[in-house]
């Protein structure tokens, strides 16, 4: 490869791997608080509209190991808000919690006391929620995806795109 042009490409790319100013990174991923509440569905339509502006694939966060869970609560720990809906949903098949980044069944989980319980036959959505009373220290608990709640956003930190030119 000409040397320039890989030069180019390098910084082109180094430019496109960070993470915006508001968002936080951790490992191969940006991670957005949201300030507004908002049901499931409109959470992660949200997620993907903010995440077009930065030309990445957003939804809402996928939290897959104990790591991530962790880094998570200490963030949400500094907001005001005790609940944030993550991407974890048994919407399709109840019971069958997936992540609505990949689809795929989720094999890390951090549910709280008798989560998740599908109380009313009618909580398809996780959300990881702080209730210290009832053990719940950013635990995740199963609701209804109509609930109104604070929510996090996640994107990869680096997605190499072919630059565009003109
Ligand atoms: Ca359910
Ligand atoms: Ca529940």
């Amino acid at each position: 490869m000409n040397i320039l042009l890989f030069i180019a490409f390098t910084v082109f790319a180094t430019v496109l791997a960070r993470c915006p100013a508001d968002w936080n990174h951790y490992n191969d991923r940006c991670f957005f608080l949201s300030r507004d509440n908002e049901t499931f569905a409109d959470a992660l339509k949200l997620c993907e509209v903010i995440g077009k502006q930065y030309g990445r694939v957003a939804t809402l966060a996928t939290v897959d190991d104990a790591g991530t869970q962790k880094h998570l609560a200490n963030l949400v720990a500094q907001t005001n808000s005790v609940e944030f809906y993550i991407g974890a949903n048994d919407i399709v098949h109840e019971g069958t919690w997936v992540w609505s980044s990949s689809g795929q069944t989720i094999t890390y989980n951090h549910w709280g006391p008798t989560q998740p319980n599908n109380r009313g036959g009618a909580e398809n959505c996780a959300a990881i929620t702080y209730d210290a009373p009832y053990g719940f220290l950013w635990h995740w608990v199963d609701e209804p995806c109509t609930f109104e709640s604070t929510y996090i956003c996640e994107m990869p930190f680096a997605e190499v795109h072919s630059p565009v030119v003109g």
